[in-house]
């Protein structure tokens, strides 16, 4: 009797922007459900702070995906595994690991495109696009802790997000406590790591739980720590404004590469949909629609320019023409929200919703 392949585990949260990367993945490459197990690791009770987790993923992250290194030399098939802790390596792995002759252990006949970029040059305007998207100032995860620029929309936003923040303090102090009582034992290393987590999560729960309190009701400290927040919270909006401006103009249209979707697309997509959420858009909005919502939550009458032909980009990327006049333009992320929102992969990840 042969032996159960061993199979790929992916470490993933359904609310999560990079994770949301390898599961588009998933979908354009047609794997089947059957090849990999998607293991849901909850954030908000920060599981992704648990040791069996960090002996996965040193840096707590999700996406992670486990591999199996099969051993067939051996009489007795062994199997070890190995842990992939990056989006853009998982990404680029799962590209690589099914073709279009991919035809044994799956239940799956789907046509397997390669998302590779196809040439040299467009290898290095995907990575540029790919870096730019993971960048510091472009950071999704950080803007959705900061969606909030004045009192009043920091009131509403600790209502969803105290909780959340609340429930991986709670984790990440009984896993300290439990270290210093010897009731865990785990290195030096991992007790900074979660040292240096409860003070960035004790700084959000604070602002957000006296997010309430008029500012005249703040003790010194508070006070200050929320106008630390907000002074923050708008620095970091003003920088998304050169990070839209760079991908509005680096990308070719309507996808990152042109007419051929590649890995710097399902990056961008998990990217701009986090952004679209934040700035309230639905995912039944159209480009123009999404994007016009992006511009007006960043403010100061920001705008994106609109110079690529919407006949242009609905033939590049498949979708019918009828019915746009020639003259028509948008901007490409505009285009590139409409070639996407097409995709059973879109569909799949983002059907209920953006996140
Ligand atoms: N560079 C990493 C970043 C991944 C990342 O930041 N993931 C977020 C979720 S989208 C996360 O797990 N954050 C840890 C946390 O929430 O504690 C990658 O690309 O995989």
């Amino acid at each position: 009797m042969s032996q159960p392949v061993p199979k790929a585990a992916l470490y993933y949260s359904p609310a999560s922007i990079w994770a949301s990367v390898p599961l588009l993945a998933l979908e354009e490459k047609g794997y089947g459900s059957d090849e990999v197990d998607l293991k849901e690791v909850n954030l908000a009770t920060g599981e992704n702070f648990r040791p069996s987790y960090l002996r996965l993923n040193p840096a707590g992250t999700v996406p992670t995906l486990v591999v199996p290194l099969q051993k067939t030399l051996s009489p007795e098939i062994e199997s070890r595994y190995k842990a992939i802790q990056d989006t853009k390596a998982i990404v680029e792995f799962l590209d690589k690991s099914r073709s279009a002759q991919s035809r044994t252990h799956t239940t799956s006949t789907a046509p397997s495109p390669s998302l590779a970029p196809a040439t040299i040059a467009f290898n290095v305007v995907s990575g540029q696009i790919i870096e730019l998207l993971h960048s510091h100032g472009a950071d999704p995860n950080a803007l959705f802790y900061m969606n909030a620029r004045t009192e009043g929309e920091l009131k509403e936003l600790a209502k969803t997000l105290l909780p959340f923040v609340s429930g991986r303090r709670e984790t990440l102090s009984k896993l300290l406590a439990d270290s210093d009582s010897g009731a865990l034992h785990v290195s030096e290393k991992t007790k900074a790591f979660w040292q240096v987590k409860l003070i960035a999560t004790d700084k959000f729960v604070q602002v957000y739980q006296d997010a309430e309190k008029s500012e005249g009701a703040l003790s010194d400290e508070a006070r200050q720590a929320r106008q630390e927040y907000l002074r923050s919270a708008k620095a970091a909006w003003i920088a998304l404004k050169d990070v839209l401006s760079a991908l509005n103009k680096e990308v070719i249209g309507p996808f990152v590469l042109g007419d051929q979707l590649s890995v710097a697309d399902l990056h961008l997509a998990a990217w701009l949909a986090r952004i679209a959420s934040l700035s309230g858009a639905s995912a039944s909005d159209d480009g123009n629609a999404a994007v016009a919502k992006i511009e007006a939550h960043v403010g100061d009458g920001f705008s994106l320019d609109r110079e690529f032909s919407v006949a242009e980009a609905r033939r590049r990327a498949g979708i019918p023409v009828t019915g746009v006049e020639p003259t028509e333009r948008q901007s490409k992320l505009a285009a590139f929200w409409d070639a996407v929102k097409e995709r059973p992969s879109w569909k799949k990840v983002y059907g209920e919703g953006l996140h």
